[in-house]
This record gives structure tokens, sequence and C-alpha cells, in this order.
């Protein structure tokens, strides 16, 4: 008998993009980021159309049960002082978590609880990051090449970004030529 096999998406490890019939990629420039960037001079400095991430990810059905797979691909450099990041979100459905499995390039993720609560795990090549509910995530590119990761999380879970208006309690910073974690106290 015949056995009927599907090719399925490929992502390479190496770099994290994927081969795939139906791909969406979203582009996220530094005008983009109002307000997430503490040196705000240094930010309006920065020609709009920057891109500082992009995120690949596969299609998926939507629903219960149901998962994204997707790929943050996030630019070296700096705005400032302050390390390239994302713009960091809680899941709208906030029991939800996710899984980042970091691929190329060094950075943090940064993760927040309800409370205020921050801290870091140190992304590399092979790093597993098992994102519970209720707690708010970031990655910062500390590194000098593309800071790409890998992101498993539930369609349903959603973005709020808006939880985070006011930032989250921790900056990373280069200074004295050395990665510095700020504490901040409005965001
Ligand atoms: C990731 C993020 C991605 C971009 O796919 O959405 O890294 O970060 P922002 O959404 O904060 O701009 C993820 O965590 N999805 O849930
Ligand atoms: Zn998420």
């Amino acid at each position: 008998m015949n056995i009927s096999v599907n090719m399925p998406p490929c992502v390479a490890f190496h770099n994290g993009h994927f081969t795939a019939e139906d791909l969406i990629t979203k582009v996220t420039r530094s005008g983009d980021l109002a307000g997430v960037f503490y040196d705000t001079d240094a930010w309006r400095a920065l020609p709009p159309e920057t891109a500082i991430y992009q995120v690949e990810m596969l299609k998926s059905p939507q629903g219960e049960g149901e998962l994204y797979a997707g790929t943050t691909h996030l630019n070296p450099g700096r705005i400032g002082d302050e390390f390239y990041m994302t713009r960091g979100h809680f899941h709208q459905r906030r029991e939800q978590g996710e899984v980042y499995f970091g691929l190329r390039g060094t950075g943090l993720l940064l993760l927040q609880d309800e409370q205020g609560k921050a801290r870091f795990e140190q992304v590399s090549p092979g790093s597993v990051h098992i994102i519970p509910g209720a707690t708010a995530h970031r990655l910062i590119n500390t590194g000098t090449e593309v800071l790409s990761a890998l992101a498993v999380w539930p369609t349903i879970a959603g973005h709020d970004y808006a939880a985070l208006a006011q930032g989250f309690a921790l900056r990373v910073v280069l200074q004295g030529g050395k990665i510095h974690g700020k504490e901040v106290q409005n965001g």
C-alpha cells in the first residue's frame, strides 16, 4: 500500500527562516515604537523607517487548541544607549503561555509578572524559554548580529500591549562598554 506523505513547512535552525507556502511577515520600524525607548531625542533622530525587527510566522487555523509558530529576527543596534528590543506584551488571554527557542545571536528575554516583578533569561542558540501565563515578555538584542528566536504560542492568546503602556521595570543599556540592567520607576 502506498502511503501519502505531506511535506510540512521547514524552519532553518541556524537562522530561523521558514520555507512554507503560507508565510506572514511583519516588519516593525522605529517609527512604530513611539514611547518604547527612553531616550526620545535619540529615537527622534533615527529615520522612522529604520527596521528594528521582523516576525515571520506560519498561517494557522484559529481557535481553541490551535498553535502559531513564528520567528522574531531582532536587529542589532541601540537607540541612545538602549539596545534594540521588541515592544513586548502580555497575552490578552492571561493564562496562555508561550515557548521561545534561541536560534541565532545573543540577547536577553525580559519577563515581567503582573505585580511588576521583572527578570532576565539569557538567549543564545539552543536556549529554551518557557514563558508562563500572566507574564509579559520582550526580546532585547545585546549582541552584534541579528537575534533570531523561534516561538510557539496559542492562536487564541492575543496580544495586550496597552497593559504595558508604562513600560517594563527594567531597561538594558550599554554603559562604560558593559551591558547593564537599569531599574526604572515610571517606565
Ligand atoms: C512573539 C512576538 C514578537 C514581536 O511572536 O509577537 O516577538 O514582539 P511584539 O509582539 O511584542 O512586538 C510573541 O511573543 N507572540 O506571542
Ligand atoms: Zn507572546
